[in-house]
Formats: structure tokens, C-alpha cells, sequence
């Protein structure tokens, strides 16, 4: 890899992103070439602002492209999936053994009524099953929207019904740090509020499965009735493959939209540049298939290339911190995709860990999720990659589809500033600027912007064209906005700094505090609550939450932990609140609006600044007050 041959000279790679940038229908149309069509499109974009239209008439299908194409070649037999269970179970699946599998799934969900267009709901562990799911409504151009299986019933609830989703699928039981956890229960708890299902499949782990009859079915016992063939439905490129939900300033998720086409291609291509991925690869993005970076990253790009992936379900610290490495060592692992919140936890548990295994067989590492900090990114080149293997830092988004602002090491060996995501990537003309849209010079911090249409970008918001235009193209007119503060240095390298909206990062997951405000005050002791998040060295931000009680509720160290319990039961534990503190009134502007700032500024122990808007200061004080006793 570092031969150097492979790469292309920088000036070359230079003149590649102009011409993307000045014709772009000559360029993407060029690398749609990646992907098998079963029609060619008759026009390569349509642009409608904020509305991209890519590959438009073209016609393909995505499972084909992940799947059949390989089994037609030499990669017939060659590893798709190696799937590690944290107990050691290992299962492989060659490119043929996916194929069959998808097949017959995909004729299982046309058994259960599911059509093209139809919504799809998976809430799986990180087993083969999860990705052969996504893939065999893909093959029949069914829509799938997958939710994280370590949401609660309530979140699973949502997402399905806003989907109106038809069919379920999911598994009786996860495993997680040695402990079973019952996905059954939280199912069946969902179930009685979505009235769209018409079926349930599970996966079938535990002996006692009770099923609903005429609900509820059984994976194993739909496959062996099923067809070992069915067609692969070619679709139109801007038919959507999947629905993602991910949090937003509101109390409700956004369903973010992916097409077919501009998705594959654009996901294809990214992991190409990214990695220069080949044969000899065995890939590990230790993503859950829950998170955009499951999807595209995991599952789609990386199969549409006929690579071998690992797939893992459960914790890389369990049972020892040596796992993580225990599995590249033990199949070969080439390329590290994980997150900086893993890296700095596996840091803490100390480099011997790191050296009792041989990790000789990776050439690249990646990083993805959050900025990741100049020391874990130096133990990570330094211990992990024993200073051969880059890091590609890639920045993106759940709505961007695949990497915007990565170094493309896979063509191009750019020099690396540990921190930075370095440039905008092929196709991508971002920029850094202020409130009013205009660019500003280096090293002064604004809102990061897109300011033209790539393949991979969101198509909209499941049936929510108002939000998404307000959610991203209202702020800076005529830009994608993703909503994260950004400075580019002197020498052009981007530097991503953080959410601009109310969003939180907790170890690397999006979760919007007006989702945990919302579920807090759904609570009855709960008059009203603000979310703010805190700086952790392990998790990057934690939630923490101010709470004003209703009337007859007493500040109690009990009632703290039952709403801390009911956060993590109505939202699943990763919104859990690092801390709660009930206060009689949080501090207001006087037209009404919760200064969060001020709070943060509060808890972060730092100079409050102007609190001119403020309508009554004695908040201020209470709190202050309050964290000193909670010191
Ligand atoms: C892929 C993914 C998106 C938000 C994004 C930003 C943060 C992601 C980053 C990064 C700095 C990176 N983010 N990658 N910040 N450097 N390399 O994480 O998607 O879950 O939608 O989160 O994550 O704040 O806006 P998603």
C-alpha cells in the first residue's frame, strides 16, 4: 500500500476535485460505472435547491450490486461476512452463502405481503441476519428503517410508526457484556402502539420463545419454505433504499431518506477513496448496523466491492479490554474503522493490552463520529498502528450519506494534522463561514456549509419536506448546512469543532436534548427541564439534566434516581443523564426561551458573560448554589 504506485500525484488528485466541482454530471456519471445498471439514466442531476435528483431513469438494484454480482465471479467463495459473538462463536459467510440467505429472506418478506415501496423495520444485535435483513428488502425494493437495538419500546414505537411499517424484524435476545437482553419484551411492549404491523420474524436464540400466532414468526422455520431464487427488482435510482432516524432539534427523531442510486455510488466511491480497499482487505467498522455508519459503511459500500467484512456483536472491552485486538489478530484485521470515544476507553485501559497481540496485518486505521482529540488520535497511530498505518479521520453525517471532509489515502497520501479531517473530499465544496452565508478567513471559527448537491446526500425526511427544509437549508441560504462549528487553517485543512444546535454527542451517538427534556417532562413529578451536555473524558459530552419539580414533589435522592431510570427506560441507556439537578427555576430570556448557555457555562464553572436577556437572576445564584452542594 505505502508503495507509492498506487497513488496519484497531488496535483492529479487536485485537477480530479476541480473537474468533479466544474462538471459534476460528467464526473459522477464516470463513477456510476462502479455499480451495475440494469438501465442507464437519462440525466445524471437534476437541481432543484434543496432537492437532488441523481442518476435520474436509471435503473438498479443495490442487494444485486452487494451480492449477486460477486457470486458471478471469482469472489463466489470468497468471505463476505466474519461474524465474531462476544463469547467466541464464530460464523462465516461466503459471498455464496449471503446470496442464498438473501434470497430466500427476500422471499420470505414477499410471503409475508411485503411490496416494493413497502417499510421495513429491523431492530437486531449485530448478527449476519441484520445485514441479510437490509439486503433482501433491498432486493425487492422494500424500504428499510432500522432502529438501534438498544433503544427502549417507546423509541422503537416511534420510528415504526412514523415509517408505518408493515413488518418487524428483529430477535428474541441480544447479547451484551455476558448478559442476555431481552429484545422480546421491549418488542412486545412497542407492539401494542403500532398498529401498521402485520408480522414479527425473530430470530430465534433462546429456547422459550413464546409467539403470538398469526403475529409472530420464526425465522428459521419461514426460511425453510422459502424459494431459493427471487429477482432482484430494479429500481428507479431516486427509489429510496432505507429511512434512518436520527435526532434533531426537536423532541422528534428525523427520518432521514436515502435513494438507491446516488447512495451506492456515492458510499462505493468514498470507500474507495478512504481506503483504496482491495482483495487482500478484511474490513472491521466496528459500528452497529443502528447508525448511519452501519449502513453505509458496514454493510452497503464495502459489500458493493466484494470486500470481506467483520461483524461483531458486543462490547470490545468484554470480557477483557484485549478483545478489540484479539479479533484483528485473529482474522487478519487490515482496516480499523471505530470511534474516537472507543479509542480514548481502550487508551485507559493501558497499551499492554494493545501489545500481548500481533495487529501486523493493518495498513489503515479510521476515525469517525467526533472530533477526535490530538492524544487519542497519537496513541492510536502510535500503539495501535505502530506509526504504519494512517488514520483517516472522516467527517460526515447521517444525512451525507457517506465521508464529506476525509483524507483520501486511498488514493493520495496527503500529510495527516491529528485533529483535523483534513479536506473536503471529491465532489464537495464546503466551506467555512459566518451567520450571513460569507466565508471567512483561516482560523476563524463559523458554521461548516456544503455548498453544492453530491450523490450520496439525503434526499429529504420521511414525509416532512417543511423540516427539512428548515433543518438544513434555512440557516445559510442556498447551503447545506449540517449544523457543526468548523475552522479551515492556513493551509486549508478543515477542523470540525462541534454541534451548533442543541444536539449532543455521547460517545459518538447523536442524541437531540430535546428529546430527553421531552421525555423528562412526560414524567409527573416534572414541571419542566433543560438538557445540557457535559464534557467527558471517555464519552466526549454526557447529559446532564436541570429539573423543576411539580407541585407536592420533594428534592429527593430517590425520586433523582427514578427519573434517571425513567430517561433510561423511555430512551434507552445511552440518553441516561450523568446527573440531574432539581432547581426552582431555570434561567429564561424574558421572551421565554430556556438560556442553556447559561447552564452550561454553570456547570462548566466558567465566566457567564452577558446575562443582560436574562428575565430573573436569582436562577443564576439557586444553581450555583446547588452544584456547590453537589460537589
Ligand atoms: C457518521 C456519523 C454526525 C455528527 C456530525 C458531527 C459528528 C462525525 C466526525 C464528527 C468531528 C469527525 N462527527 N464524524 N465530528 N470529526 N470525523 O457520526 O453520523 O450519527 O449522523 O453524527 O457527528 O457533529 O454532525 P451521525
Amino acid at each position: 500500500m505505502k508503495s507509492g504506485d498506487k497513488y496519484i500525484p497531488l496535483e492529479k488528485l487536485n485537477s480530479i476535485k476541480k473537474e468533479a466541482l466544474e462538471n459534476p454530471e460528467k464526473f459522477w456519471g464516470e463513477q456510476a460505472k462502479c455499480l451495475d445498471w440494469n438501465k442507464t439514466w437519462d440525466k445524471v442531476l437534476e437541481w432543484h435547491v434543496p432537492y437532488a435528483k441523481w442518476f435520474i431513469n436509471g435503473r438498479l438494484n443495490a442487494c444485486y450490486n452487494c451480492v449477486d454480482r460477486h457470486i458471478l465471479n471469482n469472489r463466489r467463495n470468497k468471505a463476505a461476512i466474519i461474524w465474531e459473538g462476544e463469547n467466541g462463536e464464530c460464523r462465516i459467510l461466503t459471498y455464496y452463502e449471503l446470496y442464498r440467505e438473501v434470497n430466500k429472506f427476500a422471499n420470505v418478506l414477499q410471503n409475508l405481503g411485503v411490496e416494493t415501496g413497502d417499510r421495513v423495520a429491523i431492530y437486531m444485535p449485530m448478527i449476519p441476519e441484520a445485514a441479510i435483513a437490509m439486503l433482501a428488502c433491498a432486493r425487492i425494493g422494500a424500504i428499510h428503517s432500522v432502529v438501534f437495538s438498544g433503544f427502549s419500546a417507546d423509541a422503537l414505537a416511534e420510528r415504526i410508526n412514523d415509517a408505518e411499517a408493515k413488518v418487524l424484524i428483529t430477535s428474541d435476545i441480544l447479547y451484551r457484556r455476558g448478559k442476555k437482553i431481552d429484545l422480546k419484551g421491549i418488542v412486545d411492549k412497542a407492539l401494542l402502539n403500532c398498529p401498521t404491523i402485520n408480522h414479527t420474524v425473530y430470530v430465534k436464540r433462546n429456547n422459550d420463545l413464546k409467539l403470538m400466532e398469526g403475529r409472530d414468526y420464526c425465522w428459521d422455520e419461514l426460511m425453510k419454505g422459502a424459494k431459493n431464487y427471487v429477482e432482484p427488482v430494479p429500481v428507479e435510482a431516486n427509489h429510496p433504499l432505507f429511512i434512518l432516524y436520527t435526532s434533531g432539534t426537536t423532541g422528534k427523531p428525523k427520518g432521514v431518506v436515502h435513494s438507491t442510486g446516488g447512495f451506492m455510488v456515492y458510499t462505493t466511491k468514498t470507500l474507495e477513496w478512504t481506503w483504496g480497499i482491495n482483495d487482500m482487505d478484511v474490513f472491521w467498522c466496528t459500528a452497529d448496523i443502528g447508525w448511519i455508519t452501519g449502513h453505509s459503511y458496514v454493510v452497503y459500500a464495502p459489500l458493493a466491492c466484494g470486500t470481506t467484512i467483520v461483524m461483531y456483536e458486543g462490547a470490545i472491552d468484554y470480557p477483557n479490554p484485549g478483545r478489540i485486538w484479539e479479533i484483528i489478530e485473529k482474522h487478519g484485521v487490515t482496516i480499523l474503522y471505530t470511534a474516537p470515544t472507543a479509542i480514548r476507553m481502550l487508551m485507559m485501559y493501558g497499551e499492554e493490552w494493545v501489545k500481548k497481540y500481533n495487529l501486523s496485518t493493518l495498513r489503515m486505521l479510521g476515525s469517525v463520529g467526533e472530533p477526535i482529540n490530538p492524544r487519542a488520535w497519537k496513541w492510536y497511530y502510535e500503539v495501535v498502528g505502530q506509526k504504519r498505518c494512517p488514520i483517516c479521520d472522516c467527517y460526515w453525517q447521517t444525512e451525507t450519506g457517506g465521508h464529506v471532509i476525509y483524507p483520501p489515502i486511498g488514493i493520495q497520501d496527503i500529510p495527516l494534522k491529528p485533529g483535523s479531517a483534513t479536506f473536503p473530499g471529491i465532489g464537495i465544496d464546503a466551506d467555512v463561514v459566518d451567520e450571513y452565508g460569507n466565508s471567512l478567513p483561516p482560523n476563524k471559527r463559523g458554521l461548516l456549509v456544503i455548498k453544492n448537491p453530491w450523490p450520496g446526500m439525503l434526499m429529504g425526511l420521511w414525509k416532512n419536506d417543511a423540516r427539512y427544509r428548515a433543518a438544513y437549508w434555512e440557516r445559510i441560504k442556498n447551503c447545506y448546512c449540517p449544523s457543526d462549528y468548523a475552522i479551515k487553517d492556513e493551509d486549508g485543512y478543515f477542523w470540525i469543532l462541534g454541534r451548533a444546535d442543541e444536539v449532543l454527542n455521547v460517545a459518538g451517538h447523536r442524541i437531540g436534548t430535546a428529546e430527553v427534556e421531552h421525555v423528562l417532562i412526560s414524567h409527573p413529578a416534572v414541571a419542566e427541564s433543560a438538557v445540557i451536555g457535559k464534557p467527558d473524558d471517555i464519552k466526549g459530552e454526557v447529559p446532564v439534566a436541570f429539573v423543576v419539580l411539580n407541585k407536592g414533589y420533594q428534592n429527593k435522592k430517590e425520586l433523582k434516581e427514578e427519573l434517571i431510570h425513567y430517561v433510561k427506560e423511555t430512551m434507552g441507556p445511552i440518553a441516561t443523564p450523568h446527573m440531574i439537578l432539581f432547581v426552582n427555576k431555570l434561567p429564561k430570556t424574558r421572551s421565554g426561551k430556556i438560556m442553556r448557555r447559561i447552564l452550561k457555562k454553570l456547570i462548566m464553572g466558567e465566566e457567564l458573560g452577558d446575562l443582560s436577556t436574562i428575565e430573573d437572576n436569582t436562577s443564576v445564584d439557586e444553581i450555583r448554589k446547588e452544584l456547590s452542594d453537589f460537589k
